[in-house]
């Protein structure tokens, strides 16, 4: 049967930019799990296949209905025999090592730049839930959150330790991707679909890793919509 993922889409339904959205896609391709994808907008919350559920991503698979990335990531694993997305205890330690510095390091570089993006390409009735939710949590206009102070010194940082591994290894999982390169991928996704601007230099040890993670699954990734 085939899975159903449900992907946050901007105001061209073609658009899908969430992160969490991408890593489940990713994972899904390396599972080698049929599946297709379902665009949901914000605030179209009456059309997610649970009442309860408010964050994309959502799986639908064999009348299960997965909401949160790393349920979905956990679910896939189990259910299907396909590659898996960490082969031992060695892996998930670092798989938590990224996310740790993702939430630390990389999103507080990059995403600020992001946010002003997602509201100029979100659809017309998601606008405004958008910017409320979002200058709620950052107590500033998504506006001020663009022009954060030391974000060009910041990401510099980010992305010279992100470089460390890649100068020496093909991908953060070794000679093969793993769920750390798919969630540490996932926030450049979300940069590249929603511009193709050059916002920062990138070291070219992350620039190389960032054209082979575009080229798996037959150029999956690279062949995503971007914003007009
Ligand atoms: N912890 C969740 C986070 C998912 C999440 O925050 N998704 C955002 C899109 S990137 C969302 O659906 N937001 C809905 C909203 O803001 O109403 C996961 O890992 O799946």
């Amino acid at each position: 049967m085939t899975a159903q993922l449900y992907d946050l889409a901007l105001a061209d339904s073609d658009v899908r930019l969430s992160p969490y959205c991408w890593i489940v896609k990713f994972a899904l391709l390396h599972k080698g799990v049929d599946f297709i994808t379902l665009p949901l907008r914000f605030t179209e919350k009456e059309n997610y296949p649970g009442e309860d559920l408010k964050t994309l991503p959502i799986l639908t698979d064999n009348d299960q209905i997965i909401c949160e990335s790393a349920n979905i990531i956990a679910y896939l694993e189990k259910q299907y025999s396909g590659p898996a997305l960490t082969n031992s205890s060695a892996d998930l330690a670092s798989v938590e090592f990224y996310k740790a510095w993702m939430d630390t390091c990389l999103f507080p570089a990059i995403g600020p730049r992001l946010f002003v993006r997602v509201h100029a390409a979100a659809h017309e009735n998601d606008k405004e839930y958008f910017r409320k939710t979002r200058e709620k949590r950052f107590g500033k206009t998504l506006e001020e959150v663009a022009m954060s102070p030391g974000l060009n010194e910041k990401t510099a940082t980010a992305l010279q330790t992100l470089a460390a591994p890649l100068v020496r290894y093909k991908y953060l999982g070794g000679d093969k991707p793993n769920l750390s390169d798919y969630n540490v991928f996932s926030v450049f996704m979300w940069q590249r679909v929603l511009t193709s601007e050059e916002l920062y230099e990138v070291p070219q040890a992350v620039g190389s890793w960032i054209e082979r993670m575009l080229d798996l699954f037959d150029g999956y990734a690279r062949g995503a919509k971007q914003v007009a």
